[in-house]
């Protein structure tokens, strides 16, 4: 051992330093080993460490172009004019009517790529579809995928294209499917047979089946000049507008009874399954209409507002922040239960939310005629004031902004967690104990006096608050493998997996592509290659590309289907994430729930309610 040749004198001042330093170090070790602590982690694959050139991140958009000619180049070979391939048997499967579904879901896809080739071919099958005529459900047709996949596909290639014969064939797909409105209230019903007009006697009105036409018939109206596409919009806004939205707290609920044109007992809030494209479509509705359209505007306004303040958790131990649902016992009673799922199809949010914050003027409302928190006044929402009340001091773009981020992040880490990198269908979180998201963020804020919330949400607004938000901070993924599972090691992930199947769906990185474009944040676009290249190891085969049945093994039980939507939104996300240039500005176009871009325009209040349209 060394010793100091120190005199008495100096001993003191030794010590003091040692204990000085010990201290240092220990309060070091605590900062850097937080994982909630604000400078980025940095262990994502290839990402966030050293900046990749534009000229690789063109690449990746070649290699994205060249997995979507692999998947339609398998449908054109083994399944064309059916709807899908089944990619390990190399066959075809009618899903949806059988017109050839995933080649007018492809088209616009296949315009952006600039694959004339494919294009030339699809438009073949596109002249060929009967529309009339399904051999498939007793000849009834489904309105919500039809609507989504076919009439999208139809519309988004004639706003690229200005070809009149996809216009054409948009509007008699449109007026095959009408008689579907002649339910006592005009919404939609589930499906309808073109030839007698019959539509489905179901009194079961599914949300996200009854709301999810608004964007494509808006535009048709727009393209065709035709009244009666916009009156069907209009009738659907007219009834949202006159419903009484007390016991679902101002959001639209799930289920609701075709007959009586009111919400169903034990009706559920949800954006995820059933729900999620009415969600959507109220804040797109707005943007499409050249932000036009107020009353969507204020519905997509209460409907976040309530997300926020009520369905937003954060989990016990990592702090990963999710949304779930919730259900209302019965008609009458106020209080819901939420089942603390979370959905792969709900990670479409973060991306609306960021949207939102992008395109609205979230902190001045009133420049767009707009009371914030008189948004929850009135018969029709009673009991919801206190919602806007708890927001209104916030800066609720920045609020908007940040639930995106720690959402989109929880939907990358139940990729990044699982062995083949690719993320469940469904996660059930743990909840021991649940914390609402909102009122965390609130103790996130430093308080030294108890009166100081209003104090300190303004510190918000002036952007003062110092520190890292819940759930919004990185967090490190938590592999959970099956051999952990057998060796009893703990699982650290703070959920379990409830549906374990990979459906190569689009919603995980449809949001990194809207944070993409609205932050300019490039970990969006490094966590999506990661998942593109997870899809390219784990799925493919040489026909196509195939769901996968656990994603808890690498590799895994393969299921024979792709579904069209793997070509007109998944390969589309990633392929617009990766390219340099934008050839779809988000304040000039709107992506429908299928991912067709269609184009804003300005419409006139009179052109709006319908005039100045053919009748
Ligand atoms: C798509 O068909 C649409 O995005 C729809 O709105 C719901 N989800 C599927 C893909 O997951």
């Amino acid at each position: 051992m060394i010793s100091l040749p120190l005199s008495p004198r100096h001993r003191p001042a030794l010590r003091i330093l040692v204990y000085a330093g010990l201290t240092s170090l220990v309060l070091w070790l605590l900062l850097h080993l937080s994982f909630d602590k604000s400078t980025p982690w940095t262990g994502f694959p290839d990402a966030e460490r050293s900046p990749i050139p534009p000229e690789e991140w063109e690449n990746r958009a070649e290699r994205v172009k060249e997995a979507f000619l692999h998947a339609y180049h398998g449908y054109e070979k083994y399944a064309m004019p059916m709807d899908e391939l089944r990619p390990v048997s190399n066959k075809g499967m009618n899903s949806y009517n059988g017109w050839g579904v995933t080649a007018f879901d492809s088209l616009d896809t296949m315009l952006l790529m600039e694959l004339k080739e494919e294009y030339t071919r699809a438009l073949e099958v596109v002249k060929a579809a009967n529309f009339t005529m399904t051999r498939q459900n007793r000849g009834f047709v489904p309105f919500f995928e039809t609507t989504i996949r076919y009439l999208g596909g139809l519309l988004s290639a004639y706003a690229l294209t200005n070809d009149t014969l996809l216009l054409r064939r948009a509007e008699e797909l449109a007026d095959a499917l009408d008689p579907v409105f002649e339910t006592p209230h005009g919404l939609p019903a589930f499906s309808v047979n073109p030839i007698s007009g019959e539509y489905d006697k179901n009194n079961v009105g599914i949300l996200a089946e009854l709301g999810s036409f608004q964007v494509e018939y808006t535009y048709l109206a727009k393209a065709s000049g035709k009244k009666k596409y916009y009156d069907r919009v209009k009738n659907l806004n007219d009834f949202f507008h006159r419903t009484n939205f007390t016991v679902s707290r101002g959001m639209l609920p799930t289920r609701w009874n075709l007959q009586t044109g009111l919400p169903r007992d034990r009706n559920k809030v949800s954006v995820g399954a059933q729900a999620d494209s009415t969600h959507e479509y109220l804040l797109k509705q707005y943007l499409l209409t050249g932000k036009t359209d107020k009353r969507n505007l204020e519905s997509y306004l209460r409907t976040t507002t309530y997300i926020l303040t009520n369905l937003l958790y954060l989990t016990p131990q990592r702090g990963l922040l999710y949304v779930t649902d919730t259900t209302f016992p019965t008609y009458d009673d106020p209080a819901g239960v939420p089942s603390h799922t979370f959905e792969h199809l709900s990670c479409f949010l973060p991306g609306l939310l960021a949207l939102g914050a992008h395109t609205l003027p979230l902190n001045n409302l009133e420049s767009v005629g707009l009371d914030y928190t008189s948004l929850g006044d009135g018969p029709l929402y009673n009991g919801t004031s206190q919602f806007y009340k708890a927001l209104k001091d916030f800066d609720l773009k920045q609020l908007h902004l940040w639930a995106a981020e720690g959402i989109a992040q929880t939907c990358w880490l139940t990729y990044a967690d699982q062995p083949c990198g690719l993320g469940p269908e469904e996660v059930l979180m743990l909840t021991e104990p649940a914390r609402h998201w909102d009122a965390a963020a609130k103790k996130w804020v430093p308080q030294s006096r108890s009166y100081l919330w209003t104090d300190a949400m303004r510190k918000w607004k002036k952007g003062g608050a110092r520190g890292p938000i819940p759930g919004v901070s990185p967090k490190r993924p938590a592999p959970w493998t099956e051999e952990d599972r057998a060796a009893g090691k703990p699982n650290e992930r703070d959920y379990h997996v409830s549906k374990a199947g990979y459906l190569l769906r689009p919603e995980t990185v449809e949001s990194f592509y809207l944070l993409w474009r609205t932050t300019g944040d490039v970990k969006w676009r490094t966590r999506g290659w990661a998942i593109f290249e997870a899809v390219e190891r784990e799925t493919r085969t040489n026909g196509g590309y195939v769901t996968l049945k656990n994603v808890a093994t690498s590799p895994t039980t393969k299921g024979d289907s792709m579904p069209s939507f793997f070509l007109a939104e998944t390969l589309k996300y990633l392929y617009l994430l990766f390219k340099e240039d934008d050839p779809l500005p988000l304040d000039r176009w709107v992506f429908s729930t299928e991912a067709h871009a269609v184009p804003v325009f300005e419409w006139t209040d009179e052109e709006r309610e319908g005039e100045g349209l053919i009748e």
